[in-house]
């Protein structure tokens, strides 16, 4: 299911769900604007999603990310990463996406902190498509003991990556031997890979 939802972002709450569900292969947009602070009132200026400028906290949330920068995850127990005042990823995993500010999380130092933001999270299917050609192979005459190699084309004609696990074959005959490689490669969206070296060549 697709959807765009805007939902508001403490700075002082833990975790904090937006309601919207993201599926595993579903493209997601975030994006953040507003103001805030993990720190007391009048100790540092406001910060905005990106976070401060002040140097890195190796007891934040995140490490390496700025303090008080947007955090996300999907589900509760989710990694934290850094969403920052604009994201777009596609999910590898599905459930909840949660928001945080990038404090002190394991010593619960969100007490004095203060603002909100507004976050936008933006869900959008996406299509799954792909052409293999040709559609047969023809490999003619082997001589014995000799391999005639072939390729054929993966072309992703869809918007997210396709990922090849695993190519099987059916030829007829039970003394033939087929040999692919790789039979686990990745399709970036609009690209073409070329799966070479098919060799069929007699048993010994
Ligand atoms: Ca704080």
């Amino acid at each position: 299911m697709a959807g765009n939802v805007t939902v508001t972002v403490q700075a002082a709450s833990l975790w904090q769900g937006s309601g919207v569900n993201v599926v595993s292969g579903q493209l997601v947009t975030i994006s953040a604007t507003g103001t805030w602070s993990i720190w007391a009132p009048g100790t540092h200026s406001a910060n905005g999603p990106d976070g401060s400028d002040d140097a890195i906290w190796p007891l934040s949330l995140v490490p390496d990310a700025r303090q008080a920068a947007l955090i996300g995850r999907i589900g509760s127990s989710g990694a934290p990463f850094l969403v920052g005042s604009y994201k777009q990823f596609t999910a590898t995993s599905s459930g909840e996406i949660q928001f945080i500010s990038n404090d002190n999380y394991n010593e619960g130092l969100y007490g004095d902190n203060w603002g909100s933001l507004q976050v936008t999270v933006s869900t959008q299917d996406v299509e799954v498509s792909y052409t293999v050609s040709p559609a047969t192979i023809d490999f003619g005459s082997v001589f014995f003991r000799e391999g005639i190699s072939k390729s054929f084309d993966v072309n992703n004609t869809g918007g997210s990556n396709l990922s090849i696990s695993s190519i099987s074959v059916s030829a007829p005959g039970s003394l033939y031997g087929l040999n692919i490689s790789p039979t686990i490669f990745n399709v970036p969206p609009g690209s073409c890979m070329v799966a070479k070296n098919i060799k069929r060549k007699i048993a010994h």
